[in-house]
């Protein structure tokens, strides 16, 4: 089900529990401002989450609340998690549900990273 994002941050929420290692997840990259991991039920033939450290429940939380130390760290690891993994040449598509008519499911911010094959027009 959709999320409400206007709801304050909850510490219970899935991804919370992934960054604090309660849940386990293929993790493909970490650092001080980000944590990246396979995505559970993949939609492209790669298909990676990632996720800032903080406490932001969606992208405009974080676009409001969050540091610029903190921006530039979890952009520039959403762009090495997507070079490190070879997907620059080929291409790939970022996306980050936000609020009820995006379908966020999950309540911490988090952006996809699909690649592995053509991934045709956006969605509408
Ligand atoms: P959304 O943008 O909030 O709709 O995306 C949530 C994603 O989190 C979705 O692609 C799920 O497959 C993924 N996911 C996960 O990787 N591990 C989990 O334990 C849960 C969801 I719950």
């Amino acid at each position: 089900m959709p999320i409400d994002a206007t709801l304050p941050y909850d510490d219970d929420n899935i991804f919370a529990k992934i960054l604090r290692g309660e849940i386990p997840s293929k993790k493909v990259y970490e650092d001080d401002h980000a944590y990246a991991f396979h995505d559970i039920n993949p939609q492209a033939p790669h298909h990676i989450l990632v996720i800032p450290k903080g406490r932001y429940v969606s992208w405009d939380d974080f676009s409001v609340k969050a540091s610029d130390t903190e921006i530039a760290g979890f952009v520039r690891a959403v762009g090495k998690v997507a070079r490190d993994a070879g997907f620059v040449e080929p291409g790939y598509r970022l996306l980050a549900n936000t609020g009820p008519d995006s379908h966020q499911e999950v309540p911490h911010l988090h952006v996809h990273i699909f690649a592995g094959k053509p991934l045709g027009p956006m969605l509408t």
